[in-house]
């Protein structure tokens, strides 16, 4: 196939954490048709998630040694996949004797706010295995790979809310007569993103200690379906998330539109946060590798394009939807978190823009393109797991043993 690939980082060996999931594959594809080494490390865990709650892709995936195997034979790049977890040592300290990765993508957590307030034993799932597979990373690169760049996913609800404007990573404050740059306050609104924060205070402090080279990327909400490599065979589809559980905002509306259900705005809508286009996080993630953060360095960048509020994401939708045959109606469903609904927000994004990001901006053609293609899908959506199904304040110590 002939993709429009630049290759400045060809032959960088890179491994992929979590390159089975929606970020990862599709990164791990971009990465590779430029011509990197790829590998990819997963557990899998994601799809054992699914089985564990009942829910389901809209998009049909294929098994992961299906993917690689497809993406070999289609382009003659090959990716190497190491199926295993990183909180066991052993085996993330085997991948890095085997690969030798120069930079390490590290997608591979529980991702979801909502699984993290389940009950007590997903929360501390959540945070085991986010908080000790970073560690972990770190470990390896200072045994194995001391000059191993570690890009490492944060998120943009690390900050919070605060009633102030938001800086990328750090802060100088003036306090009684002395300045000093510090890491920004944290506040997170899950058990979920409480686990970045750990994890960011983590590598700052190993960066230092270590002398190894780190990227925390606070990225938000990442919405879209196709990169141009997920596009060249189904086989190679990306997953595509609708339930309440692992569905994200503006994702979960297109879909919601497309099979006839009400956008769930929860509570007042005056959620805002910042979102990116798939597109944009493989280009981001190819930046930040290419220019890599100095040795004892944790370097932060804020991962968004633009901000919305999700009542304004409900409204774009709705606009975009009749030129597709659609009419959607929004619902405000009481809102199952503990969260502001009307609340000050303005977050930095430069970091990247200046190393060249060139942003995909939330158009009315980009939302056309995704509710065509979410309607393409619209049979395999189980209704059933669009309302939200998870409180913040019922979360309690009994196992949940299944979504709703
Ligand atoms: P995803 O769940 O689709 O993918 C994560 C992958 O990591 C899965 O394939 C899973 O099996 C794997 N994994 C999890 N724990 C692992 C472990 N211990 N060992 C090995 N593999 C493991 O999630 P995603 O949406 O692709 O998100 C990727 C990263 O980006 C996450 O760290 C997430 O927090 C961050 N992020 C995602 C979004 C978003 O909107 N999707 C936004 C901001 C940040
Ligand atoms: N929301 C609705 N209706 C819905 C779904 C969500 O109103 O149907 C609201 C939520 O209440 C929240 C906002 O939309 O205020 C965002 O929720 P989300 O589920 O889209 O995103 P979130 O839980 O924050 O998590 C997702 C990813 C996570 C990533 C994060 C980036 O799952 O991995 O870290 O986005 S950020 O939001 O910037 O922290």
């Amino acid at each position: 196939a002939t993709l429009s690939a630049k290759n400045e980082g060809k032959g960088k060996r890179v491994m992929i954490v979590g390159g089975d999931g929606y970020c990862g594959w599709a990164t791990s594809l971009h990465l590779s048709a430029r011509g990197y080494k790829v590998a990819i490390v997963d557990n899998l865990c994601r799809r054992s998630f699914d089985d564990q709650l009942g829910l389901n892709s809209l998009t049909p995936i294929v098994g992961i040694h299906e993917r690689v195997r497809t993406w070999g034979e289609l382009t003659g790049n090959d990716i190497e996949l190491m199926v295993g977890d990183v909180t066991d040592y052993e085996f993330l300290g085997e991948s890095f004797k085997s690969f030798e990765p120069e930079a390490i993508v590290h997608f591979g957590e529980q991702r979801s706010a909502p699984y993290s307030m389940l009950d007590r034993s997903r929360a501390v799932f959540t945070q085991y295995n986010n908080v000790i597979g970073t560690i972990n990373c770190l470990y390896a690169i200072k045994e194995f790979a001391p000059d191993c760049h570690l890009v490492k996913l944060g998120t943009m609800g690390e900050y919070g809310t605060p009633n102030i404007d938001i800086e990328e990573g750090y802060i100088t404050i003036e306090h009684n007569g002395r300045t000093d740059t510090l890491p920004y306050p944290k506040q997170g609104g899950s058990f979920y993103h409480l686990s970045k924060v750990h994890d960011s205070h983590n590598i700052h402090f190993a960066a230092k200690a270590w002398n190894i080279a780190c990227t925390d990327l606070n990225q938000g909400v990442v919405y879209g379906i196709s990169t141009e490599e997920t596009m060249i065979d189904e086989r190679l589809i990306n997953r595509l998330d609708y339930d309440s559980v692992f569905g994200t905002a503006l994702n979960r509306f297109v879909i919601q539109a497309a099979v006839g259900h009400p956008m769930t705005v929860y509570g007042k809508g005056g959620q805002t946060r910042g979102f990116l286009d798939i597109r944009d996080t493989v280009q981001c993630l190819q930046i930040a590798i290419d220019n890599p953060a100095s040795k004892g360095e944790m370097r932060v960048f804020n991962q968004f394009t633009e901000q919305f509020s999700v009542n304004e994401l409900a409204e774009i939708i709705t606009k975009a939807a009749p030129k597709v045959g659609l009419s959607p109606e929004v619902i405000n469903v009481p809102n199952p978190r503990t969260e502001l609904e009307e609340h000050y927000y303005n977050a930095k994004n430069t970091n990247l823009k200046d190393l060249g990001m060139q942003p995909h901006l939330l158009g009315d053609n980009i939302i056309e393109t995704l509710l065509q293609y979410a309607v393409q899908y619209k049979d395999r959506c189980d209704k059933t797991l669009i309302m939200p199904s998870v409180s913040w304040k019922e979360s309690g110590s009994k196992v949940v043993t299944h979504g709703n």
